[in-house]
Order: C-alpha cells, then structure tokens, then sequence
C-alpha cells in the first residue's frame, strides 16, 4: 500500500483550517496541526477530528517550534493559514498583526526551505490585498492597494511566498480568497454576528443587532468551498496563483435583510448602527474574477449567497436551541 500524503496546517483550530482538515482526512492524508498553547482550550472547532489527527504545539512567533514541527509533520503539504485575521484588530494591535500575519509567512517559508524543501507550500492571501482598487472584478493581475494593517501584512505574506517560489525555486503559491464564511465563523465576523444576532432576537434572547457599516459590498462564500481550492492549487504541475471567489457582491444590509427574513423578522425594526464598528478606513467593494481557477483548477462554488445565509442562521438556531435546553 502507498505511503499516506502528509500535510501540515497551521490555523488548524480556525474556520479554514478545521474544514481543510475534513477535506484532507476525506482523502486519505495524515494530518498534522498546530496549534499554540492558549490558557483555555480552543479546540471546539476540531472536537470531531481529534483522535483523527496529530496536533503540534508550535507558535508562527517562535522559529524552532516551527522548525520542530515540520520535522515532526515532515510533510508533503503545508498549509500557511495561521494568522491575525481579524481587521479591526490589526489597528489597534498593528504589531503583532505584521509579526503573525507578515512575519509569520516568512518563518514558516525559511522552516520549509531548511527542512523539507520538497514540500509544497500554500499561503493564505487575501482579497483585502485589494483594498480600494479601482479595478472591479478583481483577478489575479488586479494591483494591490490594502487599506488596513492587516492588508499590509497579507500584502508582505503575499510577495514573499512569490520571492521563495522564485528565488528558492520551492513549490510555493497563494490562494486570494475572498470571503467566506461558514457556522465554524468567528462570532466577530460579520455574517456569524448576523446569524448569530438574528437567532437571539427570534429567540428573545437580545433585543437588537448593532452593526457598523451596511453599505460595504464583499463577495461572500462557504468556507468548504475555498478549502477545496486551497488543496487543488496544491495538486498542479506548477506552481501559481489563483483568485477565489464568487464573482457575485452583496452588501451588508443584503446579508442583513436576507438572514432577518429566514426568520421572519423586519430587520429594520432591530438593526442599530454603532460607531464603535466603523472602521478607520474601509474597504468598499470586492468583487472576484475566478476565472483563472475555474478555467485551471476547474474550481467553481457549489453554495450560493441565499443558501449560505441560511445555512448559517439555521445552524446558529439549531445550536442555541440545544445549548437553552
Ligand atoms: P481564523 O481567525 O478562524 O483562524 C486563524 C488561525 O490562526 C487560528 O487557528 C489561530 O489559532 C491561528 N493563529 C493565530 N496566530 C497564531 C500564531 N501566532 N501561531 C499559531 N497559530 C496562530 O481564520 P480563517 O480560518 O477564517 O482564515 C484562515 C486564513 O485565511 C487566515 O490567514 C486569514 O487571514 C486568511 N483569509 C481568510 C479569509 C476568510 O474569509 N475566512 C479570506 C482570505 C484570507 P488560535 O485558535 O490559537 O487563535
Ligand atoms: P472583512 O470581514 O473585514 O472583510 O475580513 P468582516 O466580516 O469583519 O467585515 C465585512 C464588512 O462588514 C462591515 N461591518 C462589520 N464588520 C464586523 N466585523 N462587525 C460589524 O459589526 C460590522 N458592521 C459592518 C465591515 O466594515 C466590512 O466592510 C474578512 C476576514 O476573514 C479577513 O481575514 C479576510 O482576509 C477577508 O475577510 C477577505
């Protein structure tokens, strides 16, 4: 029987990495995941997978648990999607966000290029590279123009990946994905606090929703769908780029008004606005030209807007209900 692949992911215990970790088990890798020590386990996302995977303690601010970690994993795949990737924080904690999200790209590049060379290696870019572009859709040649500390950390995480991939010769790619989304979403997110929000009113459980800006438009997806283009790129003769996304934008309120009427609510009757969620600078339109992964990776999304919408309210109802019982 042939060895089984092996791959590393790092951000195992997040929305990607926990879908990308399904994905990879479903076909028959050994996975292998780090993880950082946290004073509380955050694990809840992985609770189905552990006695199917080996998770490594290892930090992408520490160089010799990484370099631990690839020995140990010693993969044939490594997946970078470990970062800060929540952009408000990146202004009020700028640093760290370019030590994990910037820095962070370039130790697990060096660790790569040190101990398993061979290793195919995929980086976590981001559709935010694009900022406020006046390019709309945008692909794989759209200039970057990142409006926040984040999108300045992906934009480095980005161009270092292309300089390994050139220079070192490794097989080193990125993925831009735009956003998607998911019932693993972080709850600060805006699609997971809708979902969220629109369950507890329904419920009784909150009176209203606070939200910032309602206006900006980003191209929304489902998660496992993204992590299903994160392992094709992977599986190429050679190494490239690809954009990955929808090609379909909606705005917030979209997000908003769909996800209240899965529930049978006005959203207008609850919907806030608070200061305190608009952001320094904005990113105002997204939209994606996927046409390079289509035509390549003969990807395409298999969830739409409306469905994504309410596959995650009714997964924020069916956990409520059963955590009130
Ligand atoms: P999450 O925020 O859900 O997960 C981030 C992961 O990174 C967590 O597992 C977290 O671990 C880990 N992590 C953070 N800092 C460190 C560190 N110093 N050392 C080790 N691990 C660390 O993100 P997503 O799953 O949504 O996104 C995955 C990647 O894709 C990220 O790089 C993100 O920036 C990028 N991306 C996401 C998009 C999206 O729409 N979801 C779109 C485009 C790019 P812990 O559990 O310990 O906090
Ligand atoms: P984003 O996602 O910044 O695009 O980054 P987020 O869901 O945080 O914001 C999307 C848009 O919604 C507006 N918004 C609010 N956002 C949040 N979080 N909370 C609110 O209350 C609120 N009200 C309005 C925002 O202003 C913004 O325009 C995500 C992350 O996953 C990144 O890591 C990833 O790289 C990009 O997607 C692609």
């Amino acid at each position: 029987m042939p060895a089984k692949k092996r791959a590393l992911i790092t951000g195992i215990t997040g929305q990607d990495g926990s879908y990308l970790a399904d994905l990879l088990l479903e076909k028959d890798y050994q996975v292998f995941g780090l993880v950082r020590r946290s004073s509380t386990s955050n694990y809840r996302r992985i609770e189905h997978l552990k006695d199917k995977i080996t998770l490594i303690p290892g930090d992408l601010l520490d160089q010799m648990s990484l370099i631990q970690a690839v020995k140990e994993a010693n993969p044939d795949e490594v997946y970078n999607l470990a970062a800060q990737s929540f952009v408000p924080t990146s202004w009020t904690s700028p640093l760290s966000t370019g030590e994990f999200t910037a820095l962070g790209v370039t130790r697990m590049l060096e660790t790569v290029r040190l101990i398993k060379p061979k290793a195919k290696f995929y980086q976590a870019s981001s559709s935010e590279m694009f900022g406020n572009t006046p390019h709309t859709p945008q692909n794989e040649q759209t200039p970057f123009s990142p409006r926040s500390p984040y999108g300045v950390a992906k934009v480095y995480g980005h161009f270092i990946t292309l300089n390994y991939r050139e220079s070192y010769n490794l097989f080193a790619v990125s993925g831009i994905c735009f956003n998607h989304e998911s019932p693993r979403r972080g709850l600060e997110f805006v699609t997971r606090k809708i979902s969220d929000g629109v369950v507890r009113i329904k419920l009784g459980l909150a009176k209203d929703l606070k939200l910032g800006n309602l206006d900006a438009k980003r191209d929304w997806g489902y998660a496992p769908d993204y992590c299903r283009a994160m392992y094709l790129m992977l599986q190429q003769p050679k190494p490239q780029d690809f954009v990955i996304g929808t090609g379909v934008a909606h705005s917030v309120k979209d997000f908003v008004k769909a996800a209240f009427d899965t529930v049978g609510l006005d959203w207008k009757k609850y919907v806030k606005i608070d200061k305190k969620f608009i952001r320094p600078a904005e990113v105002d339109h997204l939209v994606a030209d996927a046409s390079k992964a289509k035509k390549i990776l003969k990807w395409k999304p298999e969830v739409s807007f409306e469905q994504l919408v309410k596959i995650m309210v009714e997964a924020d109802l069916a956990r409520i209900f059963k955590e009130r019982k």
